[in-house]
């Protein structure tokens, strides 16, 4: 069946159920943005024309919020806990919705045996006959709790799985038998799926998919008035918990409050929070609309180092704010930082929010090393002098989010650790181009069906020591690991002209590589391993990069 956008949202309302604050919130987002989703899918339709997509058949088990996983999260809504993933949820479920999927939405291990058709109960009961689902949308607690009750199915199942996954999950940690015998098992990973099945919040790693979120968007006439009505000398803190004001802010907090009047969203229950400074007009935490209200105001929005990566600084920047958060040298990671610590991922974390830092940058965003008291001062009087206009990432926008889960929808079908083929393909022609770069001989021939397409394949060797992430940054391309598979063979090599004196088929997450010094070449043998995040001081990386569009990392050009 052909899918049919759909603007009305009380279909999927009426699905989500209710009783918990975790899901009145999403629902008061999802009513929210209603009219935005409306006119994204209207914008998408036009732009799409009459290309055939296909309804899927879905099945969304929210693991985190089911009693069974333990909830931590629904009780701390209103308290000031984590609101990132519920955001994010959100946005996913409506998401889907719009573009006409069918779903079914699960919030307990009955749900979700109740649309599997497996019996109630205890222990593992295995899913006889066909999955009822093309896709299952899950986390890390879904999936443990789909391995418990669907049993040995659940491996042959495995390729309709995505796993929402905020932070990210490298192929090493992945790759189950690896992971335990060098060293990267943590509690989360090894499930051995492929690595782009995990779908994260920001475009962290490009060996998972990026799902993402979306932000508030602003018309002409808002922007407009948001101009007018903007504060020059108001601040408002990153942070609605009390423990994220806690010690060593004094110094900074000091230098800002000489300049700017400073706001918090803190939740409290009687008093004020003695972490929070008595010149700090404390709002307590609000809803969604009024900390809109409140950034409409505001000149700055001001990180303290915590919470990681979440949705706010992009809020904030939509409505005109600047975001100045810390530098952190050395990175954070899982290998140095509490946070981070069994995190399937040793990615460094070089500010609070590195997607604000990359990917948006000067004028909205500054990040500076918060030690350096000068450098910070400087920063808040740049600041108050300066003119912003509200910006949002295109990817942010519903159109952009509606964008990319159709694309991943309708094409990412043939995920390659569920394709046995995968290592039987001979390499593709390479062209050398000038800064080592190779581009692949413009003819799908022999993959007809890859997505993102071949031509969108440029090939590259990394400096010693360099991942594909950033060999492929440097150059304004992304490492692309579905273009893994047609760079792992001796063309590519050849294609590079790099001399090998041997070339072995190993299993290790940084090949295919090759060691300049020792003119030794390797190829990768298990594909599940096939990592943009790997690297290793002596070897110089085969890296697949490919384009993308503006403002939508997840697409390349030829992609849609
Ligand atoms: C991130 O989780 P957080 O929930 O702490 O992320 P935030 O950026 O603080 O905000 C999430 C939402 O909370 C809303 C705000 C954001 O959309 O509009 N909010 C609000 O409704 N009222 C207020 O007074 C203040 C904020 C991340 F998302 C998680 O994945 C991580 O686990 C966590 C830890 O790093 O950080």
């Amino acid at each position: 069946r052909q899918a049919a956008f759909r603007t009305d949202l009380s279909m999927l309302l009426d699905q989500i159920g209710g009783g918990k604050e975790s899901l009145s919130f999403m629902k008061r987002r999802i009513r929210r943005l209603t009219q935005q989703w409306a006119t994204a899918a209207s914008r998408l339709e036009a732009k799409l024309g009459q290309r055939w997509r296909d309804q899927k058949k879905i099945l969304i088990h929210v693991g985190f919020l089911t009693e069974e996983s333990g909830d931590v999260f629904s009780p701390k809504v209103l308290k000031g806990g984590p609101l990132g993933e519920m955001v994010q949820w959100a946005d996913i479920l409506t998401a889907l919705h719009v573009l006409g999927h069918n779903l079914k939405i699960s919030m307990s291990v009955k749900d979700l045996q109740g649309f599997l058709g497996v019996p109630p109960g205890r222990g593992s009961c295995p899913l006889t006959g066909p999955l009822p689902f093309d896709l299952i949308y899950t986390d890390y607690h879904g999936l443990q709790q789909m391995k418990q009750h669907m049993g040995l199915s659940l491996k042959k199942h495995k390729c309709h799985i995505r796993v929402i996954d905020t932070f990210g999950t490298e192929p090493a940690y992945n790759h189950e038998e690896y992971a335990t015998l060098h060293g990267y098992r943590t509690n989360w990973g090894y499930w051995n799926l492929n690595s782009r099945q995990y779908m994260t919040m920001f475009p962290h790693t490009p060996d998972n998919s990026f799902m993402g979120f979306v932000s508030e968007e602003l018309n002409a006439t808002e922007k407009r008035s948001i101009q007018q009505n903007k504060v020059n000398n108001m601040a408002v803190v990153y942070g609605k918990e009390a423990s994220m004001w806690k010690q060593g802010k004094e110094s900074f907090l000091e230098i800002l409050h000489r300049y700017m009047e400073v706001h918090g969203t803190v939740y409290y229950e009687t008093q004020r929070p003695p972490e929070v400074p008595a010149y700090v007009k404390n709002h307590g935490l609000l809803p969604q609309h009024e900390l809109q209200q409140l950034l409409r105001k505001a000149k700055l929005f001001i990180g303290f180092g915590f919470p990681y990566e979440g949705p706010a600084p992009l809020e904030a920047v939509a409505n005109g704010c600047i975001f100045l958060q810390p530098k952190f040298q050395p990175p954070h990671s899982s290998l140095n930082h509490e946070f981070f610590r069994g995190k399937p991922t040793s990615r460094e974390v070089f500010s609070q929010h590195p997607y604000a830092e990359q990917y948006i940058g000067r004028p909205h965003v500054m990040t500076v090393d918060y030690n350096n008291s000068l450098e910070f001062e400087s920063a808040i009087k740049e600041i108050m002098r300066s003119k912003v206009q509200p910006y949002l990432p295109y990817e942010y926008t519903c159109e952009g989010m509606l964008e990319r889960v159709h694309a991943y929808i309708q094409n990412q079908v043939t995920i390659p650790s569920c394709d046995s083929n995968l290592l039987t393909t001979t390499g593709p022609l390479f062209v050398p181009l000038q800064n080592s770069t190779a581009l692949v001989w413009a003819s799908d021939v022999r993959a007809p069906t890859a997505w993102p397409p071949l031509s969108s394949l440029r090939l590259l060797a990394s400096q010693e020591g360099q991942s594909c992430v950033e060999a492929c940054g440097l150059t304004g391309f992304i490492c692309e690991p579905a273009h893994f598979r047609f760079i792992n063979n001796k063309e590519a090599l050849r294609g590079l002209e790099v001399q090998c004196e041997v070339v072995d088929s190993e299993i290790n997450h940084i090949l295919p590589a090759f060691s300049v010094m020792r003119r030794e070449c390797g190829l990768q043998r298990d594909p599940l391993l096939f990592s943009c995040a790997g690297h290793s001081p002596k070897y110089r990386r085969l890296c697949p990069c490919r384009d993308f569009r503006r403002g939508q990392v997840a697409l390349c050009r030829d992609c849609l």
